[in-house]
């Protein structure tokens, strides 16, 4: 998430903003309200633990507040908020206005409002849930903040649950982007989309839940180019089974796993295929990438106008 000034800030007393330039390099730096009270109060009057940001946030005291930041010969207060703790508080995209309140001399209380735009990156696909396959291409897609020019997006992806990334795509612009998977069989695939606005980073936001990357389908050397199912190995299985099969000629082939009520649990493969034999794995997930319950499932091929069936056990 990001906090940024909307440009309306106001001048003169009571001014909070939010120093663009203070998190150039990520969201590590802090939130910076800068206030100047009425000329009739004495900014060293003012009682440091009751200031708040929102009502909630307090101030960083090991930083000296008091003194003239903004150099125009009237005493101010600089206050530096933790920027966790403000986003905690600020968990609403679009424009926000900020209240810092604090007392003076307990009785006095203080209040500077300033207007800020929250920006909240969104993920939109893939989100969770989706089996997409090694090495294939898919298509990212996030939400832009409304009314607010990032300048461009950066892709990361994650094959172990958001423990590492690593670069996807950068340089992006509008709403969504085609890109290239890498050959890598996972569960746990995250992704990341990074807002960028000149050379700083505004936020990220990932995929809500794991996707998954399953195997594509490989060709296989060897054997006679016929058309069926050749079996799967190993059946019953646990983790994993490969399933093999031939095509007579090249041309569009479906193969699908379907539960004993003959409901569709997967589409291993949905594309068109060359001559011979094939191979694709299913590690006993769904559509949906939940594991799917032990049991029998049979498996259809269908190319050429022609099916073949044959069934496999799962066993967990
Ligand atoms: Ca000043
Ligand atoms: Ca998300």
């Amino acid at each position: 998430m990001d906090v940024a000034p909307n440009g309306q800030q106001r001048s003169g007393e009571n001014q909070v903003c939010n120093q663009r330039d203070a998190y150039r390099d990520g969201n590590q730096h802090p939130i910076v309200a800068l206030m100047e009270l009425a000329p009739e109060f004495d900014v060293n009057l003012v009682d440091l633990s009751t200031v708040r940001l929102m009502g909630a946030v307090t101030a960083d005291l090991a930083v000296d507040p008091v003194g003239d930041f903004n150099e125009n010969g009237i005493a101010d207060l600089r206050f530096e908020f933790d920027r966790d703790e403000v986003e905690a508080v600020l968990t609403q995209d679009g424009d926000v206005l900020l209240v810092v309140t604090g007392i003076l001399e307990g009785i006095t209380s203080f209040m500077g409002l300033g207007p800020a735009r929250v920006i909240l990156p969104f993920v939109l696909e893939p989100n969770g849930g989706e089996v997409l396959r090694s090495g294939a291409s898919t298509e990212v897609s996030w939400q832009n903040p409304e009314g607010w020019p990032v300048d461009y997006v950066d892709l990361s992806l994650s094959a172990d649950g958001g423990t590492s990334w690593d670069p996807l795509a950068a340089n992006l612009r509008g709403t969504s982007a085609t890109v290239e998977l890498p050959a890598v069989e996972s569960e746990q695939m995250l992704v990341r989309v990074h807002y960028f606005d000149g050379e700083r980073e505004l936020g990220h936001d990932s995929s809500d839940a794991f996707f998954t990357l399953s195997a594509s389908v490989t060709a296989v050397e060897g054997g006679p180019a016929v058309f069926g199912l050749i079996g799967n190995a190993p059946n019953p299985f646990s983790r994993s089974t490969v399933v093999r099969f031939g095509l007579s000629r090249p041309g569009r082939a479906t193969l699908r796993i379907f539960d004993l009520r003959g409901r569709l649990v997967r589409t291993l493969v949905d594309e068109v295929l060359a001559a011979g034999r094939h191979e694709v794995a299913w590690s006993g997930r769904d559509d949906t990438g939940s594991a799917v319950a032990s049991g029998v499932y049979f498996y259809r091929l269908q190319a050429e106008g022609q099916t073949a069936i044959r069934r496999l056990t799962l066993q967990q």
